[in-house]
């Protein structure tokens, strides 16, 4: 969407001859320096990736010296442009890049991998510091970039701010990622929604972790982008003036996602010990290049074994440049933004606040909900509300919106097409772990607040994208609809059973932050639904996972005080004085302990019911309020629609559990609710044998 041909050739004429001031010898001694700064982090930690970190160093180098624009002195600018890194082994590689743009010390490139370090064994995210994402498992830190270039487009159409429309995406992918099938999601939404704001600088050294390319694959990827709608751009990697025409080239393509297929050395410069070449050999991809290999390789690369850890003049003199070019840069950016500010003052507020992460504010209030609803109804009620009154959200489903009720939201909003953001609706296709990896990618580059739904069962496909938007804190929101065996009819396939145990285990692991990981929100009724969405919207510093029900779930007890979710555990309306037991469960089992009590009181028995949402959450709050709920001594009943181990947190190992021990059927809910005892009956028996 690059609004003007005329003016776009003028900008890249311009950055032609600024270009042409750095000349191939100062760019090939740039690229050496990190080479050589690379191979002595690693050398020096005894461990790491010096390989491709010193095939990549020419992409890098030109990337940074000439082409990246954001502001050294406001690292989190919103309309910088953004380097996502998608083969985190190669960190060497961008902590020695941004070392030279003064990001990083010298100091603490020699403390690579050490306890306590910034300069971690893969990088994590610190926009401060210049990373935009934590990356190590491959294939998914090029997915956040696809979502990020989403993100962007979306926040171009939505505030009209010119920043938006300006900033590029670039990412770097070795074969790993290429190799990883996350990728085919990618390239097909990337070539699909036509992502001219992305650039991808593919790293083909031929050469992975165990063995050549070659022994894996034949693909022609050229082809195969090729075919997702992607221009590509293939050179020769390490060569200085092909990246720079590449980078150009693809700055000016104004339809398609660019593919820049670099053919680059593995361990370019690498001498083995008797002096012979040491590149294109796998040996350098996870080790140090070790003793006489390493001092051979630095005597190679110009520098001196004996004191690696510089910065040449010439390159330091090279960044000084860039470092004021982008001050003339940003000088007219601000401008520009500032002038749309001024024209908007009401946008720009709202832009603020937006990428400050704030909750956005939602009548919940007004929210009605349905009595008796199965609960992603209810959810779907509330995001047709969000879709209105949250302007900066954008949901998406993985081809099963009407069935997750993610199409409350796009009832209210259309999709994204190649060409119109317009909309708020991200169509991911058959496409889960893609689907997830975009959102965290839209959550990364800021300002949107970002939704996915699949079926529960189908948060397998996702799990490693929500361990990383756990692990960087991103305040994703997962839909999971279809939440238990009541999927009935389409048998253990769609059943999910253990998922709940798994992603609660999430709640219970802590983030570098020292709070829980994610929230994860099972809500009991319609109206309980309106109150997790509203905790999901609210928790902006971790993902919230909301599982919701298929079928109809009958109401909670009338009086209910559904304010207390928020306390992750709480009593539920009419229970009684000093019960005899507690039952507990989450989701539609807290409707069948209701139905279980009433047989109990019949019996005289004194009955609390208590809904838990949230484990994590409940066991966040006060022991005084734990023990107010789940009193110790007390007799436990716990019923849930999972892994009996689901409650055993809530439970206890005194208590009781009725769980499913086994995969699902097939056959219609209401049967298999008999046939399984997910009944009053069996509430009541289970109970009755406790005493
Ligand atoms: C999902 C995932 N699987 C496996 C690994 C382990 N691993 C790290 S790098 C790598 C392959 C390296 O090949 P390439 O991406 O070409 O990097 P290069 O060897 O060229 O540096 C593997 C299998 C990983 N990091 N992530
Ligand atoms: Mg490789």
């Amino acid at each position: 969407m690059k609004k003007n041909h005329y003016l776009c050739g003028y900008f890249d004429y311009q950055q032609l001859i600024l270009r042409k001031m750095n000349d191939r010898k100062v760019m090939n001694h740039a690229a050496d320096n990190i080479r050589i700064l690379a191979a002595s982090m690693v050398e020096k930690a005894k461990s790491g990736h010096p390989g491709g970190a010193m095939g990549g160093a020419d992409f890098i180098n030109v990337l940074y010296s000439e082409f990246l624009e954001y502001d050294p002195e406001n690292p989190s600018w919103e309309g910088r442009d953004r380097f996502f890194l998608d083969p985190g082994h190669m960190a060497p590689m961008l902590y020695s890049e941004l070392a030279l743009i003064g990001k990083f010390t010298i100091d603490e490139l020699k403390e690579l991998r050490q306890w306590g370090s910034p300069t971690t064994g893969h990088p994590e995210l610190n926009v401060s510091r210049g990373i935009e994402n934590t990356s190590g498992p491959l294939g998914q830190g090029h997915v956040y970039a696809v979502g990020a270039a989403m993100a962007a487009k979306f926040l171009a159409a939505r505030t009209g701010n010119p920043v938006f429309e300006k900033e590029t995406i670039y990412t770097y992918i070795s074969d790993g990622g290429i190799e990883e099938e996350i990728s085919q999601g990618a390239g097909r939404v990337a070539g699909f929604l036509g992502l001219n704001n992305l650039i991808m600088f593919y790293d083909s050294n031929d050469i992975q972790l165990s063995t050549e390319c070659k022994a894996v694959t034949t693909e022609d990827t050229a082809m195969k982008y090729k075919a997702w709608g992607w221009k590509v751009i293939e050179i020769n990697g390490n060569d200085c003036e092909q990246i720079r025409k590449a980078l150009t080239e693809a700055k000016a393509e104004e339809k398609r996602p660019t593919i820049i297929i670099g053919k680059c050395v593995m361990g370019k410069g690498a001498r083995k010990d008797d002096n012979s070449s040491y590149e294109r050999n796998c040996k350098t991809h996870g080790a140090p290049l070790g003793g006489d290999a390493y001092k051979n390789t630095l005597i190679n690369l110009g520098a001196d074994p004996e004191n690696p850890f510089v910065i040449f003049d010439d390159v330091k003199e090279l960044y000084a440049n860039r470092a004021h070019e982008l001050k003339g840069i940003m000088t007219k950016n601000y401008a520009e933004e500032n002038a749309w500010a001024k024209a908007n003052p009401e946008k720009a507020a709202k832009m603020k606040d937006w990428f400050a992460g704030k909750a956005p504010v939602v009548n919940w209030n007004a929210i009605i909900q349905k009595d008796g609803d199965a609960t992603r109804n209810a959810s779907a009620t509330v995001l047709s509300a969000l879709a209105e009154q949250v302007e900066n959200m954008v949901c998406a489903s993985a081809d099963l919106s009407n069935s997750d009720k993610t199409d409350g939201f796009l009832k209210k909003t259309h999709a994204f097409v190649n060409g119109d953001f317009s909309g708020a609706f991200f169509q991911a296709g058959v496409a889960e772990l893609t689907m997830a990896c975009c959102c965290i990618g839209m959550a990364l580059h800021g300002g949107v607040v970002a939704a996915c739904g699949t079926f529960f069962v189908f948060s397998d496909y996702m799990k490693p994208a929500i361990r990383m938007a756990a692990l960087m804190e991103v305040p994703v929101k997962f839909i999971w609809t279809h939440d238990a065996f009541r999927v009935g009819e389409d048998g253990p396939t769609h059943e999910p059973v253990e998922q709940e145990a798994q992603i609660r285990l999430m709640e219970k692991m802590k983030n570098h932050s020292g709070k829980n990981s994610m929230l994860v929100l099972r809500p009991a009724d319609a109206q309980e639904t309106t109150e997790a969405w509203k905790l999901a919207l609210e928790n902006t510093t971790s993902p919230t996972g909301l599982i919701f029900s298929r079928q109809n779930i009958a109401k909670l007890p009338a009086g209910n005080d559904y304010s207390q979710a928020d306390k992750g555990a709480y009593i539920v309306s009419g229970s009684d004085e000093n019960p005899d037991v507690i039952l507990v469960a989450s989701g539609s089992e807290v409707s069948t302990l209701v139905a279980g009590a009433e047989l109990l009181r019949k019996d005289g028995m004194k009955v609390r019911i208590v809904s838990a949402p949230s484990e994590g959450l409940f066991r966040s709050q006060s022991k005084e309020y734990q023990e107010s709920v789940i009193f110790s001594g007390s007799k436990v009943f716990g019923m849930t629609a999972g892994l009996p181990v689901t409650l055993l947190g809530l439970v206890g190992t005194n208590g009781k559990i009725f769980g499913m021990e086994s995969f699902g059927f097939s056959a219609p809910y209401k049967v298999l609710d008999e046939k399984l005892g997910f009944n009053g009956e069996n509430v009541y028996n289970q109970v009755k044998s406790m005493f």
